[in-house]
C-alpha cells in the first residue's frame, strides 16, 4: 500500500471530503496541515504546482484535489494507485 498524504487546512470541506472518502476505504493516510506553517505551504505548492487545499499525493504521484481522487474512483481507478 502506498502511503498517502493530504497537504489541509482548517474548516476545509474539500479536505474533510477527500478524508471521509479515504476513511471510508480504510486507506490510512498523513495529513500535513498547512494553516499555520508557511514552509509547509510552500512545499505543498512546489511539489503540487497547486495552491488550493487539499493536495494529494500517493507515494510520490501528485493526485490533485479532491474532485480529482473522488474522479478517479468513480473511473475504478484509484484502488490500483492506492496498491502502488
Ligand atoms: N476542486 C478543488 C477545490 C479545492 C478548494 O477550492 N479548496 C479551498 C478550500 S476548501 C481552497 O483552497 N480555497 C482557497 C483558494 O481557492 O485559493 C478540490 O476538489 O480539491
Amino acid at each position: 500500500m502506498s502511503e498517502v498524504t493530504l497537504y489541509t487546512t482548517n474548516s476545509c470541506p474539500y479536505c474533510v471530503a477527500a478524508k471521509n472518502l479515504l476513511k471510508a476505504k480504510g486507506v490510512e493516510y498523513t495529513e500535513i496541515n498547512v494553516q499555520t506553517s508557511m514552509e509547509q505551504r510552500n512545499i505543498m505548492m512546489a511539489r503540487s504546482g497547486r495552491r488550493t487545499v487539499p493536495q494529494i499525493f500517493i507515494g510520490d504521484h501528485h493526485v490533485g484535489g479532491f474532485d480529482d481522487m473522488a474522479l478517479l474512483e468513480r473511473k475504478g481507478e484509484l484502488n490500483a494507485l492506492l496498491a502502488g
